[in-house]
């Protein structure tokens, strides 16, 4: 799916905003047949959990409403008339006055509802959004809603982060001509000085057949680089210059359709020329062997929740620079692509991950992992599940597949790979990945009950990530003996399956401002030498191709007696100020980029 962009041929008109908004609760079930009778406003984009001091909407399990007018530009006769959603989390029904024109499944990727026809030029028309937050077995991420004592339903899930809702990223009311490119795809190689880019164009509308496609490479400077015509080809750009990590740079891809000696269509796709490879145990980027440092994010601020927020985004694209991460994970979900078009102009690395995370009952069982019921049985996540993630990734893969920063797909978080049916359960998915993307590696997070002797899927993957919480959810305080059990670990995993592995989560829960002299959990000093133990153990396993921290920022958690108003692994806390060991992995990781060629960050 192509992101909404203006172009010659092509306009966009932006509805982010103060919307009206209510609890399906108290305006009832059928609203969009008038205008929503309440008093209350939330902005778009935003989670609503934490915009108003009313603890029946932040805690709220169901359907609550956006409205407001849209009028459709005057220009706009004779345009195909598309509405785009960032994202709507988790369901949503959207109706245009009383008409229901689209039902999107997934709170984490895009989708469009085509107007034309229903909507006219120069007039205004009623937008009404319902948006669900309610996540069963067969939503991913899934959840368990149950009733409680007053009636009212609650919602479980198996993950800690808020399950924030709402419309969480921009809503577009955009217009195309009615014979238009509907996608694009480039995958890029190398040549000698020479980069190739293979590109495919899909066309839809009115006059498919009469319309030619012509196609040309454009550099930064907007300099034609390479032409080509045809819906299909490969393109070839003399003396490339290539997107590396640390040294993004961009070319268009402008893709016109010509019918009839005229331009009926024209769109510009950014690409960077990169190649992706695992080879034995190396991560090559462009060749070169690529040491991933950064962290496990999540999109998770103060008030807005997963509201896209680009004040955050930059500040914390600098954060990641001034600590000396190359890169991060987009744990839990797919974010923002405002967040992916960033990390490619600026040369951030990214392990795209889909939203499942919790496929695990065994977690359920606490420290012992021993699940109350089996986690792939059909009554928990069988088949139905899985044809959710199917779905999921198919959406993540056409959202994200033409991004040069993205170079691996993480397919689950914490699965219960060490269960049985875990084989059967992701087998399919991954074939489905490579089917889909050829050319970029795929991995997955293993939980710490997943062990290199248990685990049933390590071998269908490419890259192992490793979650692990040694010296904090087990041997908490005792780091010499988490340390000899990590690397007994780490160890073990590369000796079964020889593939490349790396951490994709180590962290310590840490108060700011509290010190000590002793190893005592939750200090500042703690985390620091928590992490630091951590890097002894990568940096004897030669296999290592890289360290992602848990987490970049504090978050906020569902309830719990474990959790102080939210996760606080965050090297930063919530409104991004640096505990200590921001400072300690900002010497490891700017020291360590200098050593390790291809690693990415320009050291300053
Ligand atoms: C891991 C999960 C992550 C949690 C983390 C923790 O992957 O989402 O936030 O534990 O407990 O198991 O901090």
């Amino acid at each position: 799916m192509l992101s909404p962009r203006s172009s010659p041929t092509r306009d966009t008109v932006g509805l982010d905003g103060l919307w009206r908004f209510a609890l399906d609760t108290r305006v009832g079930a059928a609203p969009w047949t008038s205008r929503l009778d309440s008093p209350l406003e939330a902005p778009v984009p935003a989670s609503y959990n934490d915009l108003f001091v009313d603890a029946d909407i932040r805690d709220h399990v169901g359907v609550v409403w956006y409205q407001r007018e849209v009028r459709v530009p005057r220009g706009w006769a004779d345009e195909r008339v598309v509405l785009r959603f960032g994202s709507v989390t988790h369901a949503a029904q959207v109706y245009v006055d009383d008409r229901l024109v689209a039902e999107h499944t997934g709170g984490y990727t895009p989708f469009e509802a085509d107007l034309t026809g229903t909507v006219e030029p120069g007039e205004e028309f009623r937008l009404t959004v319902g948006v669900d937050n309610r996540l069963t077995n067969e939503t991913i991420p899934p959840g368990t809603l149950s009733s409680g004592p007053d009636g009212r339903q609650r919602q479980s899930y198996l993950h800690d982060f808020y399950n924030y809702a709402g419309i969480a990223r921009s809503v577009r009311l955009c217009s195309t001509p009615t014979t238009f490119v509907e996608d694009i795809t480039v995958a890029t190689g190398r040549d000698g000085a020479a980069g190739m880019v293979d590109y495919r164009v899909e066309i839809a509308g009115e006059a498919v057949d009469l319309a030619a496609v012509r196609v040309r490479a454009i550099d930064e400077a907007g300099r034609t680089v390479a032409e080509g015509h045809g819906p299909e080809g490969v393109l070839r750009i003399e003396d490339v210059t290539l997107w590396q990590p640390g040294a993004a740079y961009l070319y268009g891809l402008v893709v016109e359709l010509v019918t009839a000696g005229e331009t009926a269509d024209s769109y510009t796709q950014p690409f960077g020329v990169r190649t992706v490879e695992v080879r034995g145990t190396q991560f090559l980027i462009n060749g070169e062997p690529f040491y991933f440092t950064g962290f496990g994010k999540h999109e998770d601020t103060p008030v807005r929740g997963k509201g896209h927020d680009d004040a955050y985004l930059v500040h914390d694209f600098q954060l990641l620079e001034w600590t000396g991460a190359n890169s991060f994970r987009t744990s839990h979900y797919p974010y923002a692509e405002e967040v992916l078009d960033f990390a490619d102009r600026h040369g951030i690395v990214v392990i795209d991950e889909t939203a499942a995370v919790g496929l695990n009952l065994g977690v359920m069982g606490g420290l012992t992992g021993v699940p109350p019921t089996p986690t792939f049985a059909p009554e928990n996540f069988g088949g139905a599940t899985r044809d959710v993630h199917a779905q999921h990734l198919r959406e993540l893969i056409e959202r994200d597949k033409n991004h040069p920063s993205v170079v691996m797909w993480s397919l689950a978080n914490e699965p219960a790979s060490n269960e049985d049916g875990a084989r059967e359960y992701f087998e399919p998915l991954v074939e489905l990945a490579r089917k889909l993307d050829p050319t970029r590696p795929l991995t997955y997070s293993a939980v710490m009950f997943a062990t290199p002797q248990n685990d049933q899927i390590g071998d269908l993957f490419d890259v192992l990530s490793i979650n692990r919480y040694y010296g904090w959810y087990v041997f908490t305080g005792d780091l010499a003996t988490a340390e000899h059990y990590l690397e007994q670990d780490l160890r073990g995993w590369v000796q079964r399956f020889g593939k490349p592995v790396m951490m994709s989560e180590y962290g310590a829960d840490t108060q700011p401002g509290l010190h000590s002299v002793w190893d005592a959990p939750w200090s500042e000093e703690y985390q620091s030498d928590y992490l630091a133990m951590y890097h002894r153990v990568f940096d004897r396993i030669p296999e290592f191709l890289g360290e992602h921290v848990w987490n970049f920022a504090d978050f906020q958690t569902s309830a719990g007696i474990h959790r102080v108003d939210g996760n606080k692994k965050g090297v930063f806390t919530r409104d991004r100020k640096p505990k200590a060991a921001a400072f300690a992995l900002r010497r490891r990781w700017l020291g360590l980029n200098r050593r390790k060629p291809g690693s990415g960050t320009a050291v300053g």
